[in-house]
């Protein structure tokens, strides 16, 4: 079963909130990031809890493990089931990450990969493998590989046997759900759904992955 993620990157809380609620039958969970949370505040986190679906915190946290370790556990006060952290910060900073997750019973995934034209830059080649190993060994639940290069996630899968890989950069970023959903766990979507003219009916059409 391969999940639909909505990352709810909208800065106008009523918007927010109404487009979590209409399109809450449709998804499988929300991604919160920096976008949301900075400008309607940490407490929404609860208002969401109402809808019942896992709310993921996309901090992308990347600091040493100690500072790791407190934003991680001011996470899953707040009300979050899982946390995406950078891998790139190296394993002790990881591990940090997925020890405290595993405090609270979350989930916690790792950016191995990153969508957009500038990661490769950095991202691309060994480096991304080298994280998503070591993500691996570090009992993380998963990773996040990009949409926008389905090759790259082939090549990670490999590397992620038996856990998740989330994927984002379908739709706004030109990755193609119809080459993508079947090898990854769940897709991220954001402005393909909360642009659209009908958000709930682009994350309807979107829920023919959700089988695939
Ligand atoms: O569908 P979009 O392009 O409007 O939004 C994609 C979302 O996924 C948005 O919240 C990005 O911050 C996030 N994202 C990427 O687009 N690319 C990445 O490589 C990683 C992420 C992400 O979610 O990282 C955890």
């Amino acid at each position: 079963m391969t999940e639909l993620i909505l990352a709810l990157d909208v800065t106008e809380k009523k918007k927010a909130l109404a487009l979590a609620h209409d399109c809450a039958p449709h998804l499988d969970a929300i991604k919160l990031g920096y976008p949301f949370i900075l400008s309607c505040g940490l407490s929404m986190v609860r208002e969401l809890e109402e809808e019942d679906l896992p709310l993921i915190a996309d901090f992308k946290v990347a600091d040493i493990p100690n500072t790791n370790r407190l934003i991680v556990e001011q996470v899953f006060d707040a009300g979050f089931s899982s946390v995406i952290c950078h891998g790139f910060t190296g394993k002790d900073s990881i591990q940090a990450c997925v020890d405290t997750t595993s405090d609270y019973g979350g989930a916690c995934f790792v950016v191995a990969e990153m969508s957009h034209p500038g990661a490769t830059e950095f991202f691309h080649g060994e480096t991304a493998a080298h994280i998503a190993r070591l993500a691996m060994e570090c009992g993380a639940d998963g990773i996040i590989a990009p949409a926008t290069r389905p090759d790259r996630v082939r090549m990670l899968r490999d590397i992620v046997k038996g856990r998740k890989i989330l994927s984002p950069g379908i739709g706004a970023q030109g990755g193609d759900p119809d080459r993508v959903a079947v090898l990854v766990d769940g897709i991220i979507v954001g402005r393909a759904i909360y642009e659209a003219k009908d958000p709930v009916a682009a994350a309807m059409a979107l829920n023919r992955f959700r089988s695939s």
